[in-house]
Parts: C-alpha cells; structure tokens; sequence
C-alpha cells in the first residue's frame, strides 16, 4: 500500500471537512435522506440497524414521513394541484436487481411508497398511473379511497384562487395573469414562438425556498445492498395529469449495489429532463467522488436552467456521502454507525 506524504494527507483531511461530504469508514448501515426529515431517517435506522433489508428501511423511512406529513408536504395533505386536489407520486428502486416500482399522480391512496412497491414486488411493470394506480393499490390492500386534502393544503388552494391563480405553471396563454380556462394566445408573430429562453427566465422556480416537498431516501443496508426511494406529492398548483421527477427512475433517486446510491428533490419539470441521479451513478460508476458526482449533475441542468432550484445526495457503496444544490441552500440528513443519532448536513450552492 502506497504510503501518503503528511502533507498531502493534511491537505486530502482539510478538502474532505470543506467538501460537504462524510466518510463512514465503509462501516453499515447507513441511511441518508434530502432535507432534515430526521423522523423518517431514524425510522429507516431503527429497522435496517435491526437487520432488515435496504428495501424494507426504505419503505419504513418514506412511510414515516408520508405518516407525519413531513414539512406539510409529503404524503397525503399537501400541495394542491389547480383543482385543489393532492395526489402522490412514489417509486422505490432495488440496487442488487434494479428493479422499480412506481406510481404517479395517484389519487386517493396516501401510502406512496406502499404502493410503489407493491407495483415493484407483485407485477412485471414499473409505473402506474393516476386512477389505475389508485385501483390496483387498493386491490392489493392499502387502505382507500380516501380523500388526501387537508385544511392547510385547501387553504393554500382558495388563497391561491384568491390571487387570481398566481403562480402557475401555464405559458404562451391567454389569460396571461388571471385563472383559467386558458387559450391559445393570439401571437401573430413567428418570432415570439421562438422566445423559450426568455419565457423559462421569467417563469422562475416554481419550488419555493421553504417548500421541501420530497423525501428522497438512500439506505445501505448490513449486507451492503442498496436500495433507494422517494415520495413526494409534488409540485403546488400543478396542472392536473402533472407528474413530477418523483416516480421516474433516474430522476429522483436512482441506485446501483455495485456503485450507489444518489435522491434528488427541487423542480421536478426541470430536474426530470436530465435524470440527475443517473447521471451521479453512472459518474461514481466511472470513478468520480460523490461530492464531484453531486455538483456535476446540478451544474449540467444549471448550464441551461441558470434560475432552477434543486438538490442531490450521493452516497458511494463505500458509505461516502455528499450534497449539492443549485438556487436554494439545502440541507440532507445522515444515519450512521458512527452517529448516536441524525445528523444534518448543510449544503450552499
Ligand atoms: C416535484 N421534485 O414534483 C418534486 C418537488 C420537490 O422540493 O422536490 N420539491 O417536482
């Protein structure tokens, strides 16, 4: 083994404390989670630390948060979408078989991550949609249907209303500022049609600072497999029919037992169209350190989205982890041997 010059190794200690990254000296379980959903980390410890699967932890952790409504906006209860209806987009990914289950833009059923497993463990598919999603998780037992508003979330829909439907998600209609039913816009000139980097300027972020809509969980387990999952109810004042980055696999977490494990959450419509955590995989994959993997995947998007918000984790099988955000500060939570109990690692664009 080569031995390190003290220098060098003085210098490898400092880059790795100012890196936003931990080292778990390759020691498992370990469970990493966005934003500091510390209830929902430790229910994924309690069970994993006991001996069960990164899968099982996985589900424990997500249904937690779905449970306690993390931040409002998980699980049932929380961002309406223009007809005031919350519905949730889930998916959980197996990184010893990659396999995935997913549903989105489901309706009256609150346990996502339930049923995104049910979609991985009992059919040959990956992703169920809306009403059918609703249908098959209740045939196969989750409880429904039921309705998933809650008075926070129908307050916020009627002050939205209030405030002729602004902001939303709408472009290139008429009526510009005011609700809908929209139409076409009457441009007359070619030229507008072309304006797409002036309109996606405009139209900022639609993911607030404060709003953390989605747990987005890796855990190693004591074997070192690796499973990740996410849930999230999405986007506030979406168009209905709207699915996020939630259930797509690449996207909002994406997980390889033979490299590890990335989650993301931030704008969903943006994030979705370059699969982040793919793109964290398949970089560690090709020897690239997770805090590196991290911030590379956030500034390919910030390259053509230079106003969007959004985060990843990545976590190496090693059990390194990291952060990395564009346009907001983000923070992560972290489970591990060396812990006595949740950490949170904060992280600036
Ligand atoms: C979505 N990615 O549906 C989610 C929202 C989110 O922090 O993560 N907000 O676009």
């Amino acid at each position: 083994m080569a031995i390190l010059h003290p220098l060098l190794l003085a210098f490898l200690l400092l880059f790795q404390a100012n890196g936003n990254e931990g080292n778990n000296s390759g020691r498992f379980p370990v469970v990493i989670s966005t934003w500091p959903f510390e209830e929902a980390v430790r229910a994924a410890w309690l069970a994993v630390d006991g001996g069960s699967s990164a899968i099982d932890a996985v589900v424990e952790g997500c249904s937690a948060c779905e449970e306690l409504r993390c931040d409002g906006t998980v699980g049932p209860g929380g961002s309406p979408d223009e007809n005031g209806e919350s519905t949730i987009d889930a998916l959980i990914m197996n990184g010893i078989t990659m396999e995935v289950g997913a549903v989105a833009a489901m309706r009256y059923v609150k346990d996502g991550i339930k049923a995104a497993r049910l979609v991985m463990d009992y059919t040959r598919h990956t992703l169920l949609v809306g009403e059918q999603a609703s249908a098959f998780a209740i045939s196969m037992g989750l409880p429904g249907p039921m309705n998933l508003s809650s008075s926070e979330s129908i307050q916020k829909w009627t002050n939205w209303k209030a405030n002729g439907c602004q902001p939303n998600f709408w472009k290139n209609v008429m009526p510009a500022d005011g609700c809908g039913p929209y139409h076409l816009q009457e441009t007359g000139n070619a030229c507008s049609k072309h304006n797409w980097i002036g309109e996606t300027k405009l139209k900022t972020s639609h993911v607030g600072h404060h709003s953390h809509d989605t747990i987005s969980m890796a855990v190693i387990d004591k074997k070192g497999h690796i499973a990740v999952g996410t849930s999230t109810n999405g986007a506030s004042f979406k168009i209905p029919g709207r699915v996020g980055d939630g259930p797509i696999a690449g996207s909002s977490s994406y997980a390889d037992d033979e490299v590890g494990a990335c989650g993301a959450t931030g704008d969903g419509d943006i994030m979705m169209r370059f699969l982040p955590c793919y793109q964290v995989v398949e970089s560690m994959r090709q020897g690239m350190e997770p805090r590196l993997a991290a911030k590379d995947a956030m500034s390919r998007i910030a390259r053509k989205y230079p106003d969007f918000m959004g985060a990843v984790i990545a976590i190496n099988r090693e059990g390194v982890h990291a952060g990395a955000c564009h346009g907001w500060t983000f923070q992560y939570s972290v489970r591990s041997t060396d812990m006595d109990d949740v950490e949170i690692f904060t992280v600036v664009p």
